[in-house]
């Protein structure tokens, strides 16, 4: 793998992003803190609690250092701290490999190299892009950007990647083309699922979906690093998609395949419970989740309360509407 030379106008993310000297000095924090056993509260307190992170070693998930990346200036500040890593890549959301948040280990079984993303469907250039072409054939941008999940958990992380635009330049959507597919990683042998019953007769492989409008936004990115540094594969290495105005369930985490086509595409969780997971799935707190209010979320981080962390009120389009609510009207 080679990785992006200096530019003269290059600056990493300045001053929010966590330096991992602070990481380091968090991770130690927390093996005391699990030490005097005030972890084990923590790790049992409820259905909705960041991982008990404490006695992991992180750092062995750590990607490869992305240098030479330049902070897009538009997405310099999300009006919120920045989420620690440890904090990030010990939450996860990946039911390939496994039903509870602390899936970080488990999806280091993930085979990201070689990979290939193969583009296609109706597009006028289908093209399959290999590992480095991920890095190395679009310039890469760091983004800061909100992220909620549907569940009500919220973080602030930085993003390394590009415009999903950037894709649909070369590939050349033709007119016909009125929705895009994308299609997770899944391979039965390498991912347990998430344990349950049901496992057998889940819609494997992940999919995800979204208009040829939502995907020629601005905002719409593929991240292929995090914190500086290639994505670890908890956060769906080698390739996710990110559109923060959206639920965090429409990031489909490494993505193998993505197919231009004509009609709306059947996608994951719409197929598993269409009622309670919808295909636009924008961020909307006034429209609540069947089982629980989307007027507040919780940031991910350290808990302020025994059963709480700190709660925000949700905001339409997460923050975004100038970027996407024109999509909408
Ligand atoms: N392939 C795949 N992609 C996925 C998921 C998943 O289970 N499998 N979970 C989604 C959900 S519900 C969320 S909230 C985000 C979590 O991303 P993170 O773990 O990097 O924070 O990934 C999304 N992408
Ligand atoms: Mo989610």
């Amino acid at each position: 793998m080679v990785f992006f030379d200096s530019r003269p106008d290059w600056q990493l993310s300045a001053s929010r992003v966590t330096p991992e000297r602070i990481f380091w000095q968090r991770r130690r924090f927390m093996k005391s803190l699990i030490g005097a056993g005030v972890g084990l509260a923590a790790a049992s307190a409820g259905a909705c609690q960041r991982s008990n992170a404490g006695d992991v070693d992180l750092d062995t998930t750590l990607g490869q250092p992305l240098i030479g990346v330049r902070q897009n200036p538009a997405f310099a500040d999300a009006g919120r701290d920045l989420t620690e890593q440890i904090y990030a890549s010990s939450y996860n959301n990946y039911y390939e490999f496994g039903g509870s948040k602390n899936i970080w280990e488990s999806a280091q079984a993930l085979p990201a190299d070689p990979w290939q993303l193969e583009v296609g469907g109706l597009v006028k250039n289908p093209t399959t892009f290999d590992l480095d072409d991920l890095t190395e054939r679009f310039d890469l941008e760091e983004r800061i950007y909100r992220f909620r999940c549907v569940e009500a958990w919220a973080m602030v992380v930085p993003w390394i990647g590009f415009p999903m635009k950037a894709i649909m330049n070369v590939v050349e959507p033709t007119s016909a083309a009125k929705f895009v597919r994308f299609t997770s990683f899944y391979d039965p042998q390498v991912c347990p699922g998430p344990g349950l019953s049901l496992s057998r007769n889940l819609p494997w492989p992940y999919t995800e979906g979204l208009t040829i409008a939502e995907m020629a936004n601005d905002l719409a990115f593929f991240a292929v690093g995090i914190y500086g540094r290639t994505l670890p594969k908890q956060h769906g290495a080698p390739i996710r998609m990110v559109t923060p105005w959206k639920y965090g369930f429409k990031g489909a985490k490494s993505i193998v395949k993505i197919e231009f086509v004509a009609e709306q595409p059947a996608t994951y969780w719409n197929t598993l419970a269409p009622n309670e997971y919808k295909f636009e799935a924008n961020v909307e707190p006034e429209v609540p989740h069947p089982r629980w209010s989307q007027a507040t979320e919780r940031l991910i981080g350290e808990r302020t309360a025994m059963f709480s962390w700190e709660e925000q009120p949700t905001v339409i389009y997460n923050g975004y509407g100038d970027y996407v609510a024109g999509l909408y009207r």
